[in-house]
């Protein structure tokens, strides 16, 4: 039984992957490694995973340098949907909205968050381990690592990504 679980489990995680890797390229692919979770909550077969455990990867649509690791959810669907965003030292997140509304949750490091289209220090709040902010759809922020900071990103998909400045978006270079 346990050998059928662990094949099927494989079967719709490869699954999962060949959607992502169609749909890349699209505005809402901002994020490309598979979740970790998959579909697996429809059954009784519980993800249990440890910060250590858990798989980074680069994503074509933050700056270079932060990287992403999917913990449920597909970017593209209209579903929950939860990432973190490993950022590092004086890592800096320019001016962008989302179409959805987007709650961080502060895991590690020392984060900081302003509210607007410019970015600006002044405007900087600092969010230290455990904080949350919570941006309604359409409305600008940007973030600011002092330090290898990681957050935690909980929204209702499909989620995307539109940098107020089109020359900070790294999928237009
Ligand atoms: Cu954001």
């Amino acid at each position: 039984m346990k050998t059928i679980r662990t094949t099927n489990t494989k079967i719709r995680m490869s699954r999962v992957t060949t959607l992502l890797t169609i749909t890349l390229g699209t505005a809402l692919a901002a994020l490309p490694a598979p979740s970790i979770a998959a579909d697996t909550a429809k059954e009784c077969n519980p993800i249990m995973v440890q910060a250590s455990e858990m798989k980074w990867a680069d994503s074509p649509a933050l700056p270079k340098g932060l990287q992403v690791c999917i913990l449920y959810g597909d970017m593209q669907k209209a579903e929950p949907i939860g990432f973190r965003i490993k950022i590092p030292a004086g890592g800096m997140l320019a001016p962008h909205t989302h179409p959805v509304i987007e709650r961080v949750t502060v895991i590690s490091g020392a984060f900081a968050m302003g509210h607007g289209e410019k970015f600006d220090q002044a405007l900087l709040k600092d969010l230290p381990v455990g904080s949350i902010s919570i941006f309604p759809a359409g409305c600008p922020m940007f973030g600011f690592a002092k330090e290898e900071t990681v957050i935690q990103v909980n929204v209702e998909g499909p989620w995307g990504i539109t940098y107020i400045n089109p020359a900070d978006d790294p999928r237009k270079k």
